[in-house]
């Protein structure tokens, strides 16, 4: 631990609203931060952009959004009472139960009164000489705060491509993060959809039920697992339930917080090519969507051995879909499975196979522009009633640059982030005291179920305030050699994966300009807590703690 002794005077406190903490966003993680921090009779103060809890789940109100974890699991850990008597009725739940159980666990836990609504931050500044927080919203809040927890969300900051005479266009357009609360009819429309992540591929399979014609315009397509969702049967909720406290113990042990009761079968090559296709046919039907990737060991450590699972895909694919050409356009070819998130569905391919549905191959005819009427490729004109963007998210990184954060000596994290979003244990950035990231840049966040390991890092950062308060120091901060070894930590993880085969949002790939690096943690939840906590109980090595010049006065 390093200690320094700056001037910690407060700041005239007659002029803005003060504050403990001010926790950013009320998505899952901002709303455990709020009741977490309040035990510790902190005065806190959570801004939400939106008019309701629950962050991705508040936002991403598009047809067929669903989550890809089992609800059982992806839920929050904090409070045996809340788990017992929840109920879930599918396995995995619809955009609506987990909006519905965010705003449960809001009113249960009384949250409501310190979120502020329609509240978007626009401006976090640090002011070294008063040591604290200056937080503004669009609206004009301006609040005063010796920390800030950075709930803002990993998968916030829409990305809209710049697409030429995309405001020309006459018809109604969305982005799928950005969905109207309004039901959108597609009734003999002509709806275009751009992008085939999992967002796109869950609005695909629902529109195309009933739009007058969908054109779904394809640049690079998507492995995908059958998600085998189904009602939660009474008897699984009732094991589940009687063994929450084992589970979530099993659960916050392991790599990606998960339950994985699965077997693996050692590596692909263990086996002759008939029983390989015998033991991932089976996985293929009983496993529920990502424990399919956990079905041989090697699948995303050797590029040979995930070949041979990523062609099982392709087979399946091309079982489906009837047309020859769609289902080869359809089949990944340019990345290994796993590399990018995988998607999970209930009858995606089938779609393709419905007379109102057209895929169309952006990738060797790219868009043009979008015109008044509909939108143009390099091969041709569609004329749409009804646009729809599933172009995915300034991921990891984007809600923290784009909410403008100044540090010390006025640096802007935008500019300390040009060439790559360095931090320390993914919790913080030097020149940026007693801002707490949850699911920032390197941290497991997306790699892990982020509604646990949100708990965790909250956790973490409360224990930190609390001990800070205990020890009378002003402020945490960390310093460019502790970032620099924990990014030299996270790369040389990452270069024995195969992740760094993929053009994805993991390595910022889709955004263009930003600094392409794998940004999460990947060597697991588990080790990840170990790392943090070693990092404590060796006397905070490679932060800098500051005393408080007013208490040890
Ligand atoms: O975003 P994406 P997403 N022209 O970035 C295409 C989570 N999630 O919202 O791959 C044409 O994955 C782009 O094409 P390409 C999950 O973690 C979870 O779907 O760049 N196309 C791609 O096809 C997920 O990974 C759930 O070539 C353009 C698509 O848009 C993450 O959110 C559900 C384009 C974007 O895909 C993000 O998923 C939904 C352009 N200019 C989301 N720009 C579940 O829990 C982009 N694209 C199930």
């Amino acid at each position: 631990m390093t200690t320094a002794s700056t001037a910690t005077e407060t700041s005239a406190t007659s002029g803005p609203e003060t504050a403990d903490v001010v926790v950013v966003g009320a998505g899952f993680s901002g709303l455990y931060a709020l009741y977490r921090l309040r035990k510790l009779n902190l005065k806190v103060v959570c801004f939400e952009a939106g008019d309701g809890v629950g962050g991705t789940w508040y936002w991403n109100r598009y047809p067929g959004a669903r989550v890809d974890i089992e609800s059982m699991q992806y839920s929050y850990s904090f409070d045996d009472d809340l788990q017992q008597e929840w109920r879930w009725p599918e396995y995995f739940s619809p955009q609506a139960d987990l909006e519905g159980y965010a705003n449960h666990v809001a009113d249960r836990f009384g949250l409501r009164e310190q979120i502020r609504f329609n509240a978007r931050v626009n401006r976090l500044r640090w002011d070294e000489q008063a040591g604290r927080w200056h937080v503004s919203t669009e609206r004009g809040d301006h609040v005063v705060a010796r920390y800030i927890v950075a709930a803002s969300g990993a998968l916030d900051a829409t990305n809209i491509p710049d697409f030429p005479g995309l405001d020309s266009f006459r018809g109604e357009w969305h982005h799928t993060s950005q969905w109207p609360k309004e039901k959108v009819s597609f009734a003999g429309k002509r709806v275009g959809l751009i992008g085939t992540g999992s967002t796109g591929l869950q609005a695909t399979t629902e529109i195309g039920k009933t739009a007058g014609h969908l054109y779904v315009f394809q640049r690079t397509p998507a492995y995908s697992l059958p998600a085998n969702n189904r009602p939660l049967p009474a008897d699984y909720e009732r094991e589940w339930k009687e063994h929450y406290a084992d589970r979530r113990a099993e659960m916050s042990r392991n790599f990606a917080l998960g339950y994985l009761p699965v077997q693996q079968y050692g590596s692909v090559f263990d086996y002759s090519p008939e029983e390989r296709t015998r033991i991932l046919e089976q996985a293929w039907a009983q496993r529920n969507g990502l424990l399919f990737l956990r079905t041989f060991t090697d699948t995303m450590m050797s590029l040979e051995a995930n070949e041979v699972v990523a062609e099982f895909i392709r087979g399946k694919i091309r079982e489906i879909v009837k047309d020859p050409e769609v289902a080869e356009l359809l089949c990944p070819k340019t990345y290994p499975v796993g590399t990018k998130r995988i998607c999970m569905d209930t009858g995606y391919f089938e779609t393709f196979n419905r007379p109102n549905v057209t895929l169309v191959d952006v990738r060797s005819n790219p868009i043009t522009e979008i015109t008044p009427t509909g939108l143009r490729t390099t091969a041709g004109e569609y004329d749409l009633d009804l646009l729809i963007l599933a172009t995915g998210f300034d991921a990891v990184t984007g809600s923290l640059t784009r909410m403008n954060v100044t540090g010390v000596g006025g640096t802007d994290l935008r500019e300390k982030w040009a060439e790559r979003p360095t931090n320390f244990l993914g919790f913080m950035v030097a020149g940026f005291p007693n801002l707490f990231m949850i699911h920032g840049p390197g941290s497991p966040g997306v790699l892990a179920q982020m509604i646990t390991g949100g708990e965790w890092q909250v956790d973490w950062a409360a224990d930190v305030i609390q001990d800070l308060d205990r020890n009378g120091y002003a402020s945490i901060d960390t310093t460019d050699a502790a970032e620099q070894g924990w990014a030299a930590e996270m790369a040389e993880m990452a270069a024995k994966t195969l992740y760094q085969h993929a053009n994805s949002w993991y390595v910022g790939a889709n955004i263009p300009g930003k600094p392409r690096y794998f940004m999460i943690y990947i060597g697991g939840f588990d080790q990840y807590k170990r790392r943090c906590g070693e990092q404590v109980s060796k006397g905070y090595e490679g932060f800098v703690l500051t005393k408080d010049k007013r208490r040890t006065a």
